[in-house]
């Protein structure tokens, strides 16, 4: 890795990252997938079909995030030192719509798909900070109407958030970092690719090979809680030793 102090460096993390905080993957054998119908509950059409349906799927995990003990792990807290003390920009583009990269302390953040604490207006496209229930009834604060709210998540066939920033960063990173997610779900499992094209030395951090590992110009493999801390330590040497 021929990486100078200072070079743009871009992060991308998915459900991985905070399966070690006590948060489902999606993939995996025990994931979010193996026990709900991604047609039903991540699409527009899911949410016409049912609405209830969808929004219970969320609240749900809104209420885990918010009541139970689940806290940023060892890896979040590295990602936010290494923004904190690297002298150049660490832009981290999560896919996760918890909020554990900010509590861990990263401030220089994209949610790509969206965010469980947050509502969106169906009527005005208004975002707001929402911790509670979305409910059939629930009243838009925008358009004043009842039942006016869905989650602010990105689903199938929805535009990811911010993409022309994203794609801004990635072609001006010299290190493009993957960390927790398959690759299986597009655009962000082309990323490395762009960055690659131009210019970019680009490493994965994965429990396991991902669907494009062989992409990769380093991949290594094991827990995020382990891998991420060592890395960051890695990047940081370059500081120290210059
Ligand atoms: C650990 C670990 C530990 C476990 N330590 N690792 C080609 C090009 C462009 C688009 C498409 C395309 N083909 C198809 C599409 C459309 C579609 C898509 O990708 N479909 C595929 C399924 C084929 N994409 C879309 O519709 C997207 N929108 C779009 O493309 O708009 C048009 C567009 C075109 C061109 C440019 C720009 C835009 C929207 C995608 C929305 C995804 N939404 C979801 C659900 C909503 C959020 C939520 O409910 O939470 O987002 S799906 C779900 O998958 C969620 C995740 O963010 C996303 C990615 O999952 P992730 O994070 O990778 O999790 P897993 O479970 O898959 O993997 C976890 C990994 O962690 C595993 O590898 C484990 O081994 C590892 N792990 N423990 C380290 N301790």
């Amino acid at each position: 890795m021929n990486l100078k102090p200072g070079d743009p460096i871009l992060v991308l993390t998915g459900a991985g990252i905070s399966k070690e905080s006590g948060l489902d993957t999606f993939r995996d054998a025990d994931g979010i997938w193996a026990k709900h119908d991604l047609a039903d509950v991540a699409t527009p059409d899911g949410f016409r079909r049912n609405p209830a349906l969808v929004l219970d799927f969320y609240n749900a995990r809104r209420r885990q995030l918010t009541e139970q003990d689940v806290q940023p792990n060892a890896a979040h807290r590295a990602l936010a030192a290494l923004e904190r003390t690297w002298p150049g920009e660490v832009l981290l583009v999560t896919q996760n719509i918890d909020d554990l990269h900010e509590r861990g302390g990263s401030a220089n953040l994209i949610h790509m798909h969206g965010e469980l604490l947050k509502a969106r207006c169906l009527d005005t496209g208004s975002v707001f900070d929402w911790r509670d229930d979305i409910t059939l009834d629930s009243r838009s604060p925008a358009s004043g109407q009842s039942g006016g709210l869905r989650p602010h998540i990105v689903w199938f066939g929805e535009m990811p958030i911010e993409m022309d920033r994203i794609y801004d960063a990635l072609m001006t990173c010299r290190l493009f970092v993957s960390i927790g997610t398959s690759g299986h779900v597009y655009p962000a499992a082309g990323f490395v690719q762009q960055a690659s094209m131009a210019g970019a030395w680009t490493v994965e951090l994965n429990l396991e090979a991902s669907s494009g590992h062989g992409l990769f110009d380093e991949a290594i493999h094991g827990p995020a809680t382990e891998l991420v801390p060592a890395f960051v330590d890695r990047l940081l040497a370059h500081v120290d030793a210059a």
